[in-house]
Order: C-alpha cells, then structure tokens, then sequence
C-alpha cells in the first residue's frame, strides 16, 4: 500500500516509550498506520521541517495537520476515530489525569531505576544529546545513587495500579482497555526493553503483572512503513483540514490571526512560532510554512505548554 494524506504517518522510533502509548492505542482503535522512523538524538532534518523546531517523539502526521506529543495525538485519535473508546468507562477527566501521572512521575521514576542500573543505551553521544535536551547533566552516577530510592517511587505507583485491579477487572478502568492502561503500561515496557531487572517489582504486584501482559497482547494495529522524505512530500501536496476557532475563555486573550510561540514546559523547551489558527482548554494549532513541507498546521496540546504572544 502507498500512503496517502489521509493516511497516519507516526514518527517513531522503536524504544520510544512515549510512542509505545500510542502504539498501544493504535491495537486498541486497531488503525492502520505507517512507522515513519525517526533518529534517536538530533539532528532529525525532516522532522523539524514538519514541526518548526519541536524535536521530541512521537509526532504524529496526517496530511498536512502535524500533531506534536502524544497527549494531542491522543485527543485527536479519539476524535478521528472514535469507537473503540479510549474511555470506555465514561471518566475521561480521570483518565487525562491519570496519563499525566504516568507521564511525569511514574515516568521519570522509571527513568531513574533503567539509566541507574545495570547496562543501557546511553553511550556519549546519547548522553550529550541528552544533556542539552533536558538543560542538566545526565549524571549517572547520581543515577545511580537514586536508583533505590527511585524502585521505591515506582513500586508505591506501581501498587496504585494493583489497588485499581483488586476487584478482578481487566483493564484499569473496567473490562475493556483504554487511555489509563496505555499510559501506565508503556512505562513498563520501557523497563522491559532497557533494564528488565527492574520487572522484578512486578513480582508482589500480581495483578498488575497480569495485566501487563494483557495490555502487551491487545499489539499495535496494523502497522506498514514508510521513509521521512516520502512523508515529507505527502504534507507539500496535502492542505490541512483545521478549520479556524476562537476560543472565548482564552485566559490571555489570544485569537487567530495572532502570532505565538508555543513551548514545553518541561523538557525540549525549544519555541514554536506560526499564526494561531484554532484553540481550546486542550489544543492549540498554528501555521506556519517551510520550503520543504509548504504550508502546515502544528497541533499542541495545552497542559504541559506554554503559549507566549509574538
Ligand atoms: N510529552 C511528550 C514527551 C515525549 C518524549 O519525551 N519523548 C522522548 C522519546 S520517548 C524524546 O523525545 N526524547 C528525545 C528525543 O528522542 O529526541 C509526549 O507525551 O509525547
């Protein structure tokens, strides 16, 4: 099969966490989709071609409306295609919150324990790519003084996840998986696939544990592959589907036609600059155009960036 702009076109790379909790709902809304592969560390030409400068993975693309981190690519997902339900339970409040747990605590939890102990993927290059990620050292010696410390932060957020299945349930919110499972799960493969030791924690967390391997089973979708250049071309032919939207509450006035920048709040804080085309409580979409991807629409998500005028 050819891709085409209405076609999901995910940039990824394989050991992506963040990614795998898209994957996951990619197997739960079972969408087809193609891989685009991205470079772990910079430079990543093309990516930043589509997204004006926002570097971090997953971004997801379709046409010319680009999608920068997984909260927003979620969202969208659920708007696209709506059944199956990433909230099958109703309480989807909860489970935004909830996604926000697994993403800043539990992850950098999970963090801690993989790089402070035993074996990993960070050589030098990664390491300095990292540091200037982030905006600290990537010390891991300190790494590996917190990792006790840092077993102990997972496993207590961990045990939340086997309070949440006590009754029997499947899933974190009921008897079909969603939103909640994808989040907390992805940071367990995470450990799996980088320091599998740290699974141990799993060993007084049965349920979870089971539950773990059931949300590995729900897969992927249906997955096909696809190279950056070629998805580089599909946003120059394609325009973008965003309609534009004022936002009444905007706690700072901001309406489209304004020029912004739109930063991360915690790392990757490098800004975005295009014309506010659409916003909401959740979402943020600008234009902006490049030589090689034409005109495009990049979508943000709200909680966890900023929004600065100019
Ligand atoms: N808040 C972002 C976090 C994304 C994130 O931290 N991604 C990691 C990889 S999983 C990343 O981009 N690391 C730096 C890089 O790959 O350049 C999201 O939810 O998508």
């Amino acid at each position: 099969m050819s891709a085409t702009a209405n076609d999901i076109l995910f940039h990824q790379y394989d050991i992506s966490p963040f990614s795998e909790k898209v994957r996951v709902a990619f197997g739960i809304k079972n969408l087809e989709w193609y891989a685009v592969e991205e470079p772990v560390i910079m430079p990543k030409p093309e990516l930043t071609a589509l997204t004006g400068g926002y570097r971090k993975i997953p971004v997801m693309q379709i046409g010319a409306d680009i999608y920068c981190d997984s909260q927003i690519i979620l969202r969208e997902l659920e708007r696209r295609f709506p059944e199956p339900t990433l909230f099958p339970a109703g309480d989807t409040g909860l489970a935004w919150a909830v996604s926000m747990w697994a993403d800043r605590v539990l992850f950098q939890n999970v963090v801690a324990v993989i790089f402070g102990g035993g074996p990993s993927i960070a050589d030098e290059a990664f390491i300095k790519d990292r540091e200037k990620l982030t905006g600290r050292p990537f010390d891991t010696e300190a790494m590996k003084q917190a990792a006790p410390m840092m077993a102990e932060q997972a496993r207590a957020g961990l045990s939340w996840l086997e309070d949440q299945l006590a009754d029997g349930r499947a899933y974190l919110t009921g008897e079909k998986p969603g939103l909640a499972d994808a989040a907390a799960y992805y940071n367990l493969a995470f450990l799996r696939w980088l320091n599998p030791a740290g699974l141990k924690v799993l060993e007084s967390l049965p349920k979870t544990a089971a539950w773990d391997e059931r949300v590995r089973g729900i897969g992927h979708g249906k997955r096909a592959e696809l190279n950056n250049k070629d998805a580089l071309a599909i946003a120059k032919a394609a325009t973008s589907q965003t309609k534009e939207k004022a936002d009444p509450n905007e706690p700072n006035g901001l309406k489209p036609g304004d020029t912004v920048s739109v930063m991360a709040d915690d790392y990757g804080r490098d800004p975005i600059t295009g014309t506010l085309v659409a916003s909401d409580a959740q979402s943020i979409a600008i234009r902006r155009e490049d030589p090689q991807v034409g005109e495009v629409v990049v979508h943000f998500p709200r909680a966890g960036f900023f929004v600065m005028k100019g």
